[in-house]
């Protein structure tokens, strides 16, 4: 089979909900040469596609957690790959990475998280629904350079202000980097509540991890 059709039963998979032809797509398209990225793409292209329908209501919150399931199976092969190549590489800075709270969405926050360890980030996975509080705690206990937000929903997008409100307070807002990403979340958005960087997607939160870290300095600001 081709790239092309494979690609399609992957994104089919996805949306149906199926634990068994996603994974085996994800497999067979590695086989076929691509790059991880590649299968993330399409992984990701199936769930907006979804959620596109799910605003229609053409869909149901029980097809997006089947869905949801099949995406997790998939990415299990991909994290393998990717990870692959991660080992014996020199350890960039420490990020904590967390879906803020009130939100569960975790797919986009788990592929950010696989990504950039597998460029070599020490990545903590503070899960989902964290707390404010939490987050600042975690920076501290985990020695990390970096805190990486998400949020899927407008509705808990504010918490990302709020914890970097908290940093303020607690006079250690300079600290750390802070990057912040999700469907809602725009560059205008992270500049309005003091953020150091937005990225789109997982590729690109990479390179802007990348980016605040050549820029040789904590939080405060990306110039
Ligand atoms: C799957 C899904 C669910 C699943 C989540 C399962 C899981 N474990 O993640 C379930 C079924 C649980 C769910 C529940 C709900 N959902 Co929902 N869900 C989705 C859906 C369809 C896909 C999200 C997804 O996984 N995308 C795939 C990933 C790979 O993409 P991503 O998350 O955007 O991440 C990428 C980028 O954003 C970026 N990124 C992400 N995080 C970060 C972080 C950093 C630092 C950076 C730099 C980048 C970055 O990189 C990622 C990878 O490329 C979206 C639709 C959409 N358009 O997003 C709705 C959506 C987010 N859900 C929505 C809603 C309303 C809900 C519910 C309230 C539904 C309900 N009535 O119960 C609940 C809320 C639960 C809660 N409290 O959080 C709305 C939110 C609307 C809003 N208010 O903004 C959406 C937009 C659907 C819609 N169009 O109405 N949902």
């Amino acid at each position: 089979m081709d790239i092309e059709t494979v690609t399609a039963e992957l994104e089919r998979a996805i949306e149906a909900g199926d634990e068994e032809a996603g994974p085996a797509a994800a497999r067979a398209l590695l086989d076929l040469g691509v790059e991880p990225t590649y299968v993330t793409s399409a992984l990701s292209r199936a769930m907006a596609r979804l959620g596109r329908q799910f605003q229609r209501l053409d869909v149901f919150v029980p097809d997006l957690l089947v869905a949801t399931d099949a995406f997790d199976a998939a990415m299990q092969v991909v994290e393998a790959a990717l990870l692959k190549s991660e080992s014996g590489r020199k350890l960039k800075g420490t990020v904590i990475v967390g879906v803020v709270e009130g939100d569960i969405h975790t797919l986009g926050k788990n592929l950010v998280a696989v990504m950039l360890k597998a460029d070599g980030f020490q990545v903590h996975d503070l899960g989902r629904d964290v707390k404010v509080a939490r987050f600042a705690e975690a920076a501290q206990e985990f020695q990390a350079d970096t805190i990486a937000m998400s949020s899927l929903m407008t509705t808990t997008m504010g918490r990302m202000k709020d914890v970097i409100d908290l940093l303020v307070t607690q006079d250690r807002r300079q600290r750390y980097r802070v990057m912040v990403g999700g469907a809602p979340i725009t560059q205008q958005f992270a500049d309005e509540i003091g953020a150091d960087g937005y990225a789109e997607d997982a590729p690109d939160a990479v390179a802007l991890a990348n980016r605040l870290l050549a820029s040789g300095r904590a939080g405060g600001g990306e110039t």
